[in-house]
């Protein structure tokens, strides 16, 4: 089965094609297939409760446009970054995988790099898409995923960022190709496992596509709480997220190494960050600040706090 899809226009493509990403346009019925496919999995019970809770039940599959006629998808290469803190005269690159840092700007700027760009016509809306933006994005062509349920391109390998769009714009504005029935998996999968084998948490399956995603390192580090038992505190590899099954990975080979966020900690600034006291308000706003200027926004002084520590222990510092 296929459903209709529309091909960019040639401004959006040309206008894409300059910046370096890749882009995909789509009826804004692809979503709801994809919300089919994820009520799917829910009722077969793949997946674990309390991460659907946090992370997945909270999509609306729609936009803030009553009446969203098109999806438009777009990758936008990132790298990894890093901030350097500094502890007993040494400096850690504490690293920063790709898409955290600066995550909202990169998709507010595309944004509105597409209405000045004059390709929709005046009066047509574009707007945040608040859909599973994997899953739009591998229907339309846009990406395949991974072993590591990551998905890629072929210019960037997993190393960008998935920016989905909706617009009231009318899908006879653009051409019209087919909607992927299924999301595909790269060939090279096929013969590789060096994700899975990477993975310390053991959260890429052998027996089923879907990452158990209660055991990713990132579900862990992303949000409050203390680690469980069952993680080895030589595990933690980055400020936040993890970089085990993307770094391993060849066809992210070609990508360049992290940049620097410029973000220093001098050795008194890291000393507070690691101690087990509570920081006063304005101590904290400071380093907080300096977090955000790494375009790290909101996170909270406890996640922050809590993955530094075990960053620099797993360090070995
Ligand atoms: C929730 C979430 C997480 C969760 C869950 C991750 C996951 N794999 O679902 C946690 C916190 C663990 C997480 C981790 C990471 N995340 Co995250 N995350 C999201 C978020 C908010 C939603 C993802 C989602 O929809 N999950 C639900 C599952 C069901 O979706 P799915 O994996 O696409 O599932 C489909 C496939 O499994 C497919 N399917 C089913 N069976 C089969 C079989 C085959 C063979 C195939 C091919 C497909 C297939 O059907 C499913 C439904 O469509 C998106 C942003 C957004 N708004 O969409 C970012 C996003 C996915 N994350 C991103 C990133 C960068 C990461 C990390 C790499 C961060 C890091 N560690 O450095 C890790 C990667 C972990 C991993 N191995 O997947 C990027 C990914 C960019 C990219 N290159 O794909 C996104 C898209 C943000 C963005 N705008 O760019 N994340
Ligand atoms: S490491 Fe191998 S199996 Fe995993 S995503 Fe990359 S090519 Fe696929
Ligand atoms: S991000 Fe880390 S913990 Fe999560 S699946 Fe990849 S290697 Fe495993």
């Amino acid at each position: 089965m296929t459903i209709g899809v529309v091909i960019l226009s040639d401004s959006l493509r040309m206008w894409a094609h300059a910046r370096g990403y890749e882009a995909a346009v789509a009826g804004f019925e692809v979503v709801t297939e994809v919300r089919k496919t994820i009520e799917a999995l829910k009722n077969a019970g793949s997946f674990d409760e309390r991460f659907f809770d946090k992370c997945v039940k909270g999509f609306k599959y729609d936009s803030e446009i009553a009446e969203p006629k098109i999806v438009i998808m777009l990758s936008v290469p990132r790298p990894a970054h890093y901030i350097t803190f500094s502890v007993a005269g040494k400096q850690l690159a504490a690293i920063v995988p790709p898409t955290y840092a600066y995550y909202r700007e990169e998709a507010r700027r595309v944004r509105d790099e597409i209405l000045s760009a004059g390709i929709l016509k005046s009066g047509q809306q574009l707007v945040p898409l608040r859909a599973p933006l994997k899953s739009v994005a591998a229907r339309v062509g846009l990406v395949r995923y991974g072993r590591n349920n990551i998905t890629y391109t072929r210019s960037r390998g997993s190393y960008h960022q998935i920016v989905g769009l909706a617009s009231d714009a009318p899908p006879g504005a653009f051409e019209i190709d087919p909607v992927l029935e299924s999301p595909g998996l790269m060939d090279e999968c096929l013969r590789c496992r060096a994700c899975a084998a990477s993975c310390p948490t053991g959260a890429i399956p052998g027996d089923r596509f879907l990452l158990r995603a209660h055991r990713c390192l990132t579900f862990l580090n992303e949000f409050p709480g203390e680690w469980p038992d069952w993680v080895d505190p030589s595990w933690h590899n980055a400020f936040v997220g993890c970089m085990k099954c993307q770094a391993c990975c060849p066809m992210n080979a070609g990508n360049p190494e992290p940049e620097d966020t410029g973000v220093r900690f001098d050795e008194p600034e890291t000393t507070q960050l690691l101690s087990d006291e509570p920081l006063p308000a304005d101590v904290w706003r400071g380093l907080d600040l300096k977090i955000e200027s790494a375009g790290l926004g909101g996170d909270r002084q406890d996640v922050v706090r809590r993955n530094l520590r075990a960053l620099i222990k797993a360090q070995g510092f």
